[in-house]
């Protein structure tokens, strides 16, 4: 057994001898946030790698946030943080039932959020994030879309935009968790708190709420904010930045079991494994990586 200082010693050293970059998902683990290079979300991550001359991206997140780095650094080796670490949400659609939905609705466009397999990004014509799903579609040309694959983000995108919205009913098992009553009594014992959800929450959360962000949106937001007191309704890693950010500031969870468990798969000692190991290499097929690129491209320049 290593303490705390010997594990990331250990990281330090590895960096250094694989040229890595460390890069940790804003809910990641404290202690893996604390190794990083860098922390964010999925896609500030995977664009931010690009800028760096690092052979090897050591990404600790889930497995499709790998392969979006894969995509956007096709000159770096990536390695996942845990072998299994994958997404449930992203799992709910797959390339087969994706094309069927597209054959249903032959005139929709198809917007895939940031969390689907590359794939299923190769299927589609735009891709968006929580950050940005209401700007990609009303920038979309088709007054039809088919937002694949969670339906609480794309209902809260439906209630911004006037474009038809059909959506595939997948959810994020941590975020669908949070129910309308637990927000109403975190309400009662902090009620001059803000309160901040993710737009992966179902309907009825979001509508309690103050405002639906993203996590690189929550800490924008917290940081500009005069408030002093938040309710926080996603994953409990964004707390690490937010209170390291915002000393001065209150944040408390507005359900204490607000944890995503594939996130937490990955441990410092799961890090240093991966890397001694050199495992866990995330590659995506050449040409599932260039098509899944144009709907990432096709996002990017429209915000
Ligand atoms: O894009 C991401 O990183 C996800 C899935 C959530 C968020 O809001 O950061």
């Amino acid at each position: 057994m290593f303490g705390l200082e010997e594990l990331q010693q250990k990281v330090l050293e590895l960096k250094k001898e694989l040229n890595a970059i460390i890069v940790a998902h804003n809910y990641q683990r404290p202690e893996v946030q604390n190794i990083a290079d860098l922390t964010g979300d999925s896609l500030e991550l995977a664009r931010k790698c690009a800028g760096n001359k690092a052979e090897t991206i050591v990404f600790c997140g889930v497995r499709f946030m790998a392969e979006t780095a894969a995509i956007l650094n096709p000159s770096s080796t990536v390695l996942l943080s845990h072998a299994d670490a994958g997404c449930p949400l992203a799992d709910m659609i797959d390339v087969e039932r994706l094309r069927q939905w597209k054959e249903k609705y032959p005139e929709a466009a198809v917007v895939a959020y940031v969390n689907t397999t590359a794939a299923v990004k190769a299927e589609s014509d735009f891709c968006c994030t929580s950050a940005n799903g209401v700007e990609v579609v009303d920038a979309v040309p088709s007054e039809e879309i088919l937002f694949v694959p969670d339906q609480n983000l794309g209902h809260y995108v439906s209630t911004k935009t006037s474009k038809k919205m059909i959506l595939y009913p997948g959810f994020c098992n941590t975020h669908a968790k949070l129910t309308a009553e637990e927000v109403k009594l975190a309400k009662q014992r902090y009620p001059q708190a803000k309160v901040l959800v993710h737009p992966e929450c179902r309907p009825e959360v979001i509508d309690l709420a103050d405002a639906a962000l993203s996590t690189s949106q929550m800490l924008r937001y917290a940081k500009q904010s005069n408030h002093k007191v938040f309710l926080i309704g996603t994953e409990e890693g964004i707390l690490h930045s937010l209170r390291e950010q915002n000393s001065d500031k209150e944040f408390h969870l507005i359900s204490d079991g607000f944890i995503c468990p594939d996130m937490k798969k990955t441990t410092l000692e799961t890090v240093i494994e991966t890397m001694q190991t050199r495992s866990n290499v995330v590659t995506v097929p050449e040409e599932i990586g260039i098509r899944a690129k144009q709907a990432i491209d096709k996002m990017l320049d429209i915000t």
